[in-house]
């Protein structure tokens, strides 16, 4: 994958922040705050520019952070303390210039800020210059808000330093709270085993060895462990030196960003879940909500009515029986509810119509729809005139046999008038059958008509509507 630049991190973050809007309240509230905040970090971060590096000293209580802060700035600007916790707020050294928009983006207030810029030491200084050191509070003591504090940054650090003690470097706070979570920024990070000089001579390599084997068990194989004692300044050059290396790499705040914004993107996973597929086909529901509202029944009986020489009785529509219609409604809600988790899946359920109000909508528009014939006007026509014809042809073969016309003359004309009318008869059968089929068809196709736009106001488009906003989340998730 190519790196990713800083414009397109912005606008992924903005794709995320927009979505997570368009979520509203389908995302657990609590969750989609924290997204909210750490993807205004990263967006934060990002607006300082990928020229500056964050580096942040974490670790628990006593291990020396604020002791390492000094020593790594060559200041003595960080408290350092006997009394357990110590350090409250957050304090930082800039390297070059200022970062006065992430550090109040950060809340660290102007007394815990200072420049390191000196002109006798310039080019010891110059491999940090867009180092941003912070002296964080511990994550570990008694003080929750600490813990706060440093989960509200991590989202803006670029590169951790995890500071441990050598007593207490399997604390397991530690790594189930932090490290494992933060597989994913391993590259950027840097664990400092400090108060070395409190170790036998020999124990130091062992410390060490052990905290990497407990990292790489963390999920965290490669992450560059060192030895040092803030107290007799032992180890700071290689620090500064690591330090120097990784400000050195304009893609490291980059980097950070894309790892921050995939760990929003994977909190909010399990809040989203996969989703449905498509929506199931309207027409199913229309058909099955349109028999259930007797048009089929209707169609049929209009079909043999109207086939009928003289006609028939119609039957009417009726309102569709309550488990029919819930059954239709159920069967909708399952499909649109795959894959979603339960806020999803309730806000579809509540986005459609109830049972009773789609079975009233559903026979209200079959009702209104025109009664299909309940005879073929035009077969039946034929019929009278048939009738007419044979009844005529009757009438003249008896007067003209009265008045002693020859038998041709008589029988011929009555003959032709009759098989006039039985051609007009069967001609009204075949006018019957096919006036049936359409009177049937007609009704049928203006029911269904009826229904689908029922079926589209109260399932489908409800429906589409928190999809959709799924869909949105979705796919800035995927991005
Ligand atoms: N022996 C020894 N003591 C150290 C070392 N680094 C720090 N200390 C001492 O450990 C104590 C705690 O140091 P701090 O730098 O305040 O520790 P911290 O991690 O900032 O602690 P909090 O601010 O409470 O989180 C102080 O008494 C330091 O003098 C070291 O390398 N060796
Ligand atoms: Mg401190």
């Amino acid at each position: 994958m190519s790196e990713p630049d800083i414009d397109a991190l912005a606008a992924r973050a903005a794709e995320l922040s927009a979505a997570l809007e368009t979520a509203g309240d389908l995302v657990d509230p609590a969750v989609a705050a924290r997204a909210e905040h750490d993807i205004a970090a990263v967006a934060a971060r990002l607006e300082l520019g990928a020229d500056r590096t964050v580096v942040a000293l974490v670790g628990g209580t006593g291990s020396g952070k604020s002791s390492l802060f000094n020593a790594i700035s060559g200041l003595a600007f960080a408290d350092v303390g006997e009394l357990r916790p110590t350090t409250e707020v957050a304090a930082a050294c800039v390297w070059g210039g200022d970062a006065e928009a992430l550090l109040d983006f950060m809340d660290v207030s102007h007394e815990r800020r200072i420049q390191r810029e000196s002109v006798l030491d310039a080019d010891r200084e110059r491999a940090l210059r867009g180092m941003v050191l912070l002296d964080l509070p511990d994550h570990d003591s008694i003080a929750v808000e600490h813990a706060q504090q440093v989960d509200r940054l991590l989202p803006l650090i670029d590169l951790l330093v995890w500071v441990v003690d050598p007593q207490k470097y399997a604390d397991s706070a530690l790594h189930d709270r932090y490290l494992k979570a933060l597989a994913r920024r391993r590259e950027n990070m840097l664990v400092l085993v400090n108060q070395a000089d409190t170790l036998p001579p020999a124990a130091g390599e062992r410390v060490r060895d052990d905290v990497a084997e407990l990292l790489a068990a963390d999920g965290l194989p490669g992450v560059r462990v060192l030895l040092t004692s803030a107290l007799e300044h032992t180890g700071i050059g290689e620090v500064r030196k690591v330090l120097g290396e990784a400000v050195g790499r304009p893609s490291v705040a980059v980097r950070t960003a894309a790892a921050e914004l995939d760990a929003v993107a994977a909190r909010l996973e399990p809040a989203t879940g996969r989703g449905p597929g498509e929506l199931d086909d309207p027409e199913r529901a229309t058909a099955a909500l349109s028999r259930a509202a007797g048009v089929e029944a209707v169609a049929a009986s209009a079909r043999s009515a109207v086939a009928a020489p003289a006609g028939g009785a119609v039957a009417s529509p009726e309102p569709p029986a309550d488990a029919a219609v819930a059954a239709v409604r159920d069967g909708w809600l399952a499909r649109a509810q795959e894959g979603l988790p339960a806020r999803w899946a309730a806000a579809v359920e509540r986005a459609v119509a109830p049972p009773d109000r789609l079975g009233a909508a559903v026979a209200q528009a079959v009702a209104e729809v025109p009664r299909p014939p309940s005879r073929s006007t035009t077969g039946w026509r034929l019929l009278i005139v048939a009738g007419v014809l044979t009844a005529a042809a009757v009438a003249y073969l008896v007067v003209a046999l009265l008045a002693g016309l020859g038998w041709l003359a008589a029988v011929g004309p009555a003959v032709l008038a009759l098989v006039l009318a039985v051609v007009l008869v069967s001609r009204s059968g075949t006018v019957r059958g096919r006036d049936a089929q359409a009177a049937a068809e007609k009704y049928r196709a203006e029911a269904r008509e009826r229904t689908a736009g029922v079926v589209d106001e109260l399932l489908v488009r409800p429906t589409a509507e928190v999809l959709d906003r799924h869909r949105t989340l979705r796919s800035a998730l995927d991005a």
